[in-house]
């Protein structure tokens, strides 16, 4: 049959539907099949634990190459310099900041509670941990065996110190530098094949889960992305205002002003890389950055500053501990901070890298990885919110760092209209 003189193919009206869309539908479809027939969806679990073994047969490999080819590509065989180790230094504490505003959200509106999806039994060797035996381990005696054993904090730190060794040996260290970008771009291209497939592995586990636990699962999905949109606002208005009257002694409203641009653009297309070079013209043409400044500091933040991306970590961490009914502890916030605020070294800016990041934080604490199918359905929603925090971030700490250099053009950034225009 034609249609519009070419060969009408029906399928093409879902292949081309986004990603985010048919893994949305994946899950209501998956919700309306567990709830009308609760029987036989019991029977689709296996699709959904084959889909769930899947990310996590990706994870280890995925997280330790790109730690290793986003390290090296950030320090290009150098030395950092001053505003290279000061960027960092910002964009890592703001990161964990914004973990622990996660957590608070989670920790007060409990968005999990009410799910009733447990009670679920974590692994023996995640339970009995101390703080001392954890910081003890924290090196990997043999990190080959860390990485079998999916021993997350270990091969995180293995795959840093890894990657500062290959920058410091200069040109001997390029053919590994380069087979470790070109692992990290193949595990990309893998992940992007597996995600493909989420539609059908969320359709599966909802149905499976629907049909178990009836349809108030969804209910607290909703409080999930209110949790998140708050804590949200809550590190961009609260944190981010606050640092820059503390630290710089500016007016947070003209920083406010001046990001709309960018945040629109990283609102939605939920990707901090996309919007990179609006941001740099944010920076330089509204905010007052000098281009030395924005040019060093903005790649940085686009490959390292995961602020939103990493409050998102906080709030579903405890969504799906509280949906499963295990109780974390004090130690279990430390191990979510140390592995989200170093992993995200490693995580690119690219839509849903975030859910990738989530499968890791609910392994490292022994939680069920059901939680990723259970998030991944409204992911994108949580997507557009994170994205526009980790772009906003960014461009914050350009200005503090071109505050401190005196790099800051501040009859630009008072009157960004002094600027010229962004077209
Ligand atoms: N979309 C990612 C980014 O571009 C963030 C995420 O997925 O968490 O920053």
């Amino acid at each position: 049959m034609l249609f519009h003189g070419r060969a009408f193919k029906p399928w093409r009206i879902w292949t081309r539907r986004p990603l985010w869309l048919k893994t949305l539908i994946g899950m209501l479809t998956g919700v309306a099949i567990g709830l009308g027939w609760s029987e036989q969806a019991l029977l689709l679990k296996p699709v959904g634990t084959l889909f769930v073994n899947t990310i996590q047969m990706l994870m280890v490999p995925l997280i330790f190459c790109s730690i290793i080819a986003g390290l090296t590509g950030l320090l290009k065989g150098q030395t950092l310099d001053r505003v290279g180790i000061r960027a960092i230094g910002y964009y890592l504490c703001s990161t964990a900041l914004a973990i622990c505003i996660g957590l608070m959200m989670g920790w007060l509106l409990e968005p999990g509670v009410g799910a009733d999806m447990g009670p679920y039994q974590r692994p023996e060797a995640i339970q009995d941990l101390t703080l001392a035996t954890a910081l003890t381990q924290l090196v990997p005696r043999n990190p080959i065996q860390a990485i079998v054993d999916g021993k997350i904090l270990q091969v995180i730190v293995f795959a840093v110190a890894l990657a500062l060794a290959l920058n410091a040996s200069g040109r001997r260290g390029r053919p590994a530098i380069r087979a470790f970008t070109s692992l990290a771009d193949g595990m990309f291209t893998l992940t992007q094949m597996v995600m493909s497939l989420a539609p059908y592995g969320v359709c599966a586990l909802m149905a499976w889960m629907t049909g178990k636990y009836g349809g108030a699962i969804m209910l607290p999905l909703l409080k999930v992305i209110g949790a998140v949109y708050l804590g949200c606002l809550l590190h961009v208005l609260g944190v981010y205002s606050s640092l820059l009257l503390l630290l710089a002694r500016l007016n947070p409203l003209h920083y406010f002003k001046s990001i709309i641009d960018a945040q629109a653009v990283a609102f939605t297309s939920s990707s901090s890389e996309i919007t990179l070079p609006i941001s740099q013209t944010c920076a330089e043409r509204r905010l007052g950055v000098s281009p030395r400044i924005a040019a060093k500091v903005l790649p940085i933040g686009a490959t390292i500053n995961m602020d939103g991306t990493a409050l998102y970590q906080g709030v579903t961490a405890l969504f799906v501990a509280q949906a499963f009914g295990v109780d974390l502890h004090l130690f279990d916030y430390l191990i979510i901070i140390s592995i989200v605020t170093l992993a995200s070294i490693g995580t690119a800016g690219t839509p849903g890298t975030g859910l990738m990041l989530l499968t890791l934080t609910l392994t490292a604490v022994g939680l069920p990885l059901e939680g990723v199918a259970l998030i991944a359905g409204i992911d994108r929603i949580l997507d557009m919110a994170r994205t526009t925090v980790n772009v906003s971030g960014d461009l914050l700490v350009s200005v503090l760092i071109g505050r401190r250099e005196e790099e800051l053009d501040l009859a630009i950034y008072q009157d960004p209209r002094a600027g010229e225009e962004i077209d």
